[in-house]
């Protein structure tokens, strides 16, 4: 398996040379993950069937000595049940029932709201020979023309930027999603993050967003990995008069993040909430 110790790794790209697929860029963080070298067949969205020789019309696939995987998530699959012995993916299945909660509220919440921000712009940066089919079949899946739903994207920068709070809140209390080190969760959602900032002409976080370590540190692991010169700047999205803060300042929200140790931590909580209230005779 894995001769050289190289995986085959079917690369889809804009005209920057920056890859654009949150679910290739997260395939991309995984092989390095196992310890692999990459094996790029570069190439954009138009010829991926001629260029994988029939087997997909999706990106990411790889192949590891001969053998084809595809899909993303199979692809997390195959390399942790392959190589047991190389750093896992998804140490305990509990990682991947969470993850896919955490994955599908980040696209609900901000990789969908930010590809309406920047689907003309997508367009515009993709190989050209790729345009027609992008502006084709994007409209198709927005269901309008590309430029009407980007227009007007300052008016939506600030409310996505605030959605993320529930990653803001983890990250102050663990290093990586992975806990301790990273993992899949992470690269999965630094997958949305890389997609961004592959197409984001404009900033779509606060310079100063907490959200802000987590991601250098991702883009520094595996050698600089998300340190692609093609990129656009993520930070630098100024807060206008009338939009919602950028980013809570307060800390997170919910049971987890108001440990109850007794009545001091939950004095002040009580008095607020019982002011006003009718002393009992
Ligand atoms: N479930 C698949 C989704 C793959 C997928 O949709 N890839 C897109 C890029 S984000 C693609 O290859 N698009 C080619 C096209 O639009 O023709 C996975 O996780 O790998």
């Amino acid at each position: 398996m894995a001769k050289d110790n190289k995986i085959t790794f079917y690369d889809l790209a804009i005209s920057t040379g920056a890859t654009i697929s949150p679910f290739v860029w997260a395939t991309k963080y995984a092989l390095k993950h196992k310890g692999f070298d990459l094996d790029v067949v570069p190439g954009g969205f138009t010829g991926i069937l001629e260029r994988t020789g029939g087997k997909t019309e999706r990106l990411p696939a790889i192949v590891d000595d001969g053998t084809w995987v595809l899909d993303s998530w199979g692809i997390v699959e195959y390399l942790d049940a392959t190589y047991p012995d190389r750093p896992l993916l998804i140490p305990h299945e509990s990682v991947a029932a969470t993850l896919k909660a955490l994955d599908h509220w980040f696209w609900g919440a901000a990789v969908g709201p930010w590809m309406r921000c920047f689907c003309a712009d997508y367009r515009d940066l993709s190989l050209p020979q790729d345009h027609e089919y992008i502006t084709h079949s994007r409209e198709k899946m927005l269901g309008r023309k590309l430029e009407e739903i980007q227009a007007g994207r300052e008016d939506r920068l600030a409310g996505i930027s605030a959605a993320l709070e529930p990653l803001r809140s983890t990250l102050a209390q663990h290093p990586w999603l992975g806990g301790s080190a990273p993992n899949y969760a992470d690269y999965r959602i630094l997958g949305g993050f890389l997609f961004t900032a592959s197409v984001c002409k404009t900033p779509v976080l606060a310079p100063d967003d907490p959200l802000r370590d987590w991601l250098d540190r991702c883009l520094d692991l595996h050698g600089g990995l998300g340190r692609h010169p093609g990129l656009f700047p993520l930070f630098g999205l100024e807060q206008r008069e009338g939009d919602v803060p950028l980013f809570n300042r307060q800390g997170g929200l919910g049971g987890i993040y108001k440990r109850n140790t007794g009545p001091a931590s939950t004095q002040a909580e009580t008095q607020k909430i019982t002011q006003g209230m009718k002393q009992p005779a």
